[in-house]
């Protein structure tokens, strides 16, 4: 069995909750910034986050929830025009400090880089709003800790298809079997699982406590610190008050079996 040599981390949902006030609310802007009246409350979001990918969920919008939307010729240029101000709306609340890290994720990523584990990114979002995000919660300069940023588009299909960890994997000279994934949504789940990846935290939020984790290691409603305990509803057995760099290499040895 391969020691475990790396955390790979999701971004949206895991290290920090950026949907419901942070990515929606910048769809929105984006909207009536561009004179469209339409409105992403946090209900309907929640299943447009069925699809990942801001401008694949904004497609999926307009085939889905808003057939009669008359679609310019050029869709995907048009589609790619909001995204981009969407993400502009969104590196505002960033920058603003509106979106904080997580509870245990800065303890987690310190502890995993004091014990000699490489770190990665590994997510579907843009490679700018990871960097922001980074250096809004962990200082100037913090992405450096991560070896690879595995962001949005360098890959062709997004998750819960394997294909951004495998291209993470293969940018750090891993096997599925060194790394253990940090996720928060089934999508992410199920995109590590394709990629053959058995060693799979969950760490779930408002949006994604109730979808089905079958497949994960561990499911807590976060990483935790000593004064912010998580609470688990599956995975090791014995009760988890906060996830660290042992009990990751303990759910790595017991994934693969030793
Ligand atoms: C979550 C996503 C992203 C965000 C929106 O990514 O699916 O699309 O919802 O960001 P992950 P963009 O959980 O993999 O970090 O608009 O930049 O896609
Ligand atoms: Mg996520």
């Amino acid at each position: 069995m391969a020691e475990l040599e790396a955390l790979l981390f999701d971004v949206d949902g895991t290290l920090a909750d950026t949907e419901r006030d942070g990515h929606r609310p910048a769809f929105n802007s984006a909207f009536a910034a561009a004179g469209l009246d339409w409105d992403w409350d946090e209900a309907l979001y929640g299943k447009l986050l069925a699809v990942t990918g801001g401008k694949e969920r904004i497609r999926h919008y307009l085939d889905v929830y808003n057939k009669e939307f008359e679609k310019p010729t050029d869709v995907d240029g048009f589609i790619a025009s909001l995204h981009r101000s969407k993400t502009g709306f969104y590196v505002d609340r960033l920058e603003r400090g509106e979106i904080p890290l997580r509870s245990g994720v800065r303890r987690l990523l310190n502890e995993a880089r004091d014990a000699s584990l490489r770190l990665a990114v590994v997510t579907t979002t843009t490679s700018k709003n990871v960097t922001v995000l980074l250096e809004n919660g962990l200082g100037r300069g913090s992405e450096a800790m991560f070896e690879v940023i595995a962001a949005g588009d360098v890959v062709a299909v997004k998750k819960p298809a394997p294909d951004i960890y495998l291209w993470a994997m293969e940018q750090m000279n891993l096997r599925p079997d060194q790394c253990l994934a940090i996720e928060d949504s089934h999508n992410g789940l199920h995109s590590a699982l394709a990629a053959k990846i058995r060693s799979l935290v969950v760490t779930v939020n408002g949006y994604t406590r109730d979808e089905d984790f079958a497949g994960a290691s561990l499911v807590v409603d976060r990483l935790g610190e000593a004064v912010d305990e998580c609470r688990q509803s599956a995975g090791v057995v014995e009760p988890v008050k906060l996830v660290d760099v042992k009990l990751l290499r303990r759910i790595h040895a017991l994934a693969w079996g030793d």
